[in-house]
């Protein structure tokens, strides 16, 4: 603990005496005394009422002098009987706004960002494989599907020694409370989310894993095409049930001749299918798919050769632009895009880049390109106004390799409006990728409402590919959209946005992203050669 010390604490970059008091006596005494002090005379459930988009500390206070307010329930009933727009400093403008984003705070109270939840999985799992007695661990339930958001993490374990697995489970280093425990299941709460884990016996986790992995709607679909078939399917397996009568195939769950469960793909071979992928088990269409022999090639990491928008200290990531390109040929890419932010609205307080600092930008950025054995491409963040016009003069765009343009506020637009904005976006010859298109924050605000199929179409006439933007508070565009966008011929670009070295690790979540939105290798940009990549970069341009 020597090395982790006080010294160590007070030498980390922006941390002065001040904070670093305060750390040490947190970690001492597991609480701030100033921070317990203040928690007194503002006894409100501040997480919970700043979550609301447009709600901070300031106003928290400012609603508990005024209303009263300590929670989400008060703040929505005060908003709805109009008292907020009455205090001092809330006018009706945000007492709207705050009804608005109420549902967002509400789901965010409810739900964790596959973000946060993932890293979590990864760490449970790899503790339960810790034990000898473990055959297999993995993920199911939404967490395998990858959604954007999670309820819980659901863990499965195959064993034949269930005491001592569920034991191992609960005794895990992160667990802060145990829900339930029994023989062959149990729920915990661990670093802010709920873990199930469900024991089953080796030759059973096939089964089992495909029917906790769901989505239940697929599982449904499932379970009708095996009926069809005289076989009942369920997590212990799939059962040839022709000789069985009725009563007893709704009474036993291990009716029948089991002819499928040990693996997963055996279920699905059992009623004539492929294994489908996880991330497309929602019934929209992917068991015809599947029984059509359709299914899509998905994208997977190994397509992945760069990342086209990350950011530098030029704006507001924390990396030079040398240690940034370093940090992304550590990364196992193949070339990189440096696509700072423009000067313009919505840019952090001047963090964007002005005309000649892009042009100084783009110079260094070519040396680098040589010095490097990995591609480095000059481009730049432009932003998408209101109307759909973009924040860099033409000229100047048209030197660049590559142009990405993204809406970053006026994000309450109606549907048509904001529809058209991102149409002329991407019409725009020197555009080539529309970042983060809806410009959604995942549990705080909605973004922009857009009909994704007229913008797709013109990216797909125009040469310009829709993004993905991988970053966890994002994942924007979603997976129906992307679905939608390819249905429409446009092409998707994944990435990571990042502002810093471990963010580059945010291209899995952009890339499961995708296959949920049937992605294939050939649909996105950068899973191209930086040859590939750079003609169609080009094309762009003159076109
Ligand atoms: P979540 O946790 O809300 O993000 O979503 P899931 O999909 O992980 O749902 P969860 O944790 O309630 O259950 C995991 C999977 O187990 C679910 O996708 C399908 C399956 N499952 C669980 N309970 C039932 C059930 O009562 N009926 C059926 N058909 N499937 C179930
Ligand atoms: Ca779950
Ligand atoms: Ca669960
Ligand atoms: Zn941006």
């Amino acid at each position: 603990m020597a090395a982790d010390g006080p010294e160590a604490v007070a030498a980390i970059e922006g941390v002065g005496d001040a904070i670093s008091e305060k750390v040490i006596e947190y970690l001492e005494t597991g609480t701030i005394d100033e921070l317990e002090e203040l928690r007194a005379e503002l006894p409100v459930e501040m997480d919970e009422l700043t979550a609301v988009e447009g709600v901070g500390p300031k106003s928290v206070g400012a609603l508990f002098e005024g209303l009263g307010i300590t929670n989400l329930d008060e703040l929505e009933a005060a908003a709805e009987a109009g008292e907020i727009s009455a205090v001092k400093g809330f006018g009706a403008k945000t007492e709207e706004n705050i009804l608005e984003n109420i549902p967002f705070a509400r789901e965010a109270q409810e739900r964790e960002l596959l973000g946060h939840a993932r890293p979590v999985a990864d760490d449970v799992l790899a503790h339960m494989r810790g034990a000898d007695v473990v055959e297999e661990a993995a993920v199911a339930g939404s967490i395998r599907r990858w959604k954007p958001t999670i309820g819980d993490v659901d863990i499965l374990v195959a064993t034949d020694s269930a005491t001592e697995v569920v034991e191992r489970f609960r005794s895990w280093d992160h667990v802060d409370s145990v829900i339930e425990a029994g023989e062959q299941r149990a729920s915990v709460r661990a670093r802010g989310i709920q873990i199930d884990l469900r024991v089953v016996v080796p030759s059973e986790f096939g089964s089992a894993i495909q029917y906790f992995t769901g989505s239940r709607d697929h599982n449904v679909r499932l379970r009708n095409r095996a009926i069809d078939r005289d076989m009942k399917m369920n997590e212990y397996g799939v059962f040839d049930v022709s000789e069985v009568d009725e009563a007893t195939r709704e009474s036993d769950r291990r009716a029948g001749t089991r002819i499928a469960g040990e693996t997963e793909a055996s279920m699905y071979d059992a009623i004539n299918l492929p294994w489908i992928p996880p991330e497309i088990r929602e019934d929209t269409g992917e068991v015809a798919a599947a029984a059509a022999a359709e299914l899509p090639c998905l994208i997977d990491h190994d397509d992945i050769r760069g990342d086209v928008h990350v950011h530098t200290s030029w704006s507001d990531g924390s990396l030079d632009l040398e240690a940034l390109v370093a940090a992304a040929e550590r990364f196992g890419h193949d070339y990189v895009a440096i696509c700072d932010h423009a000067a313009g609205p919505g840019i952090i307080g001047g963090t964007g880049l002005s005309d000649a600092e892009l042009e100084t930008q783009a110079a260094e950025v070519r040396a680098l390109d040589e010095q490097f054995d990995i591609g480095v491409l000059a481009g730049v963040e432009t932003n998408v106004h209101a109307d759909g016009t973009i924040s860099v003069a033409d000229d100047l765009l048209e030197t660049l390799d590559i142009v990405v343009a993204s809406p970053h506020s006026e994000l309450d637009q109606g549907v048509e409006e904001a529809t058209d904005r991102l149409v002329r976006a991407v019409s725009h010859p020197a555009v080539d990728v529309l970042g983060h298109p809806t410009g959604r924050l995942i549990n705080s605000r909605a973004g922009l409402e857009i009909r994704i199929e007229p913008i797709a179409s013109a990216a797909a006439e125009h040469g310009t590919a829709l993004e993905v933007n991988a970053n966890p508070h994002r994942l924007d565009l979603s997976g129906a959209m992307v679905r939608a966008a390819i249905e429409a011929n446009a092409t998707i670009a994944i990435n990571t946005d990042a502002h810093s070295a471990a963010e580059f690790d945010h291209m899995r979540y952009g890339v499961h992203t995708a296959r949920r939105g049937w992605a294939e290798p050939v649909d996105v940009i950068n899973a191209w050669d930086r040859e590939e990549l750079e003609s169609f970069l080009a094309a762009c341009v003159s076109s």
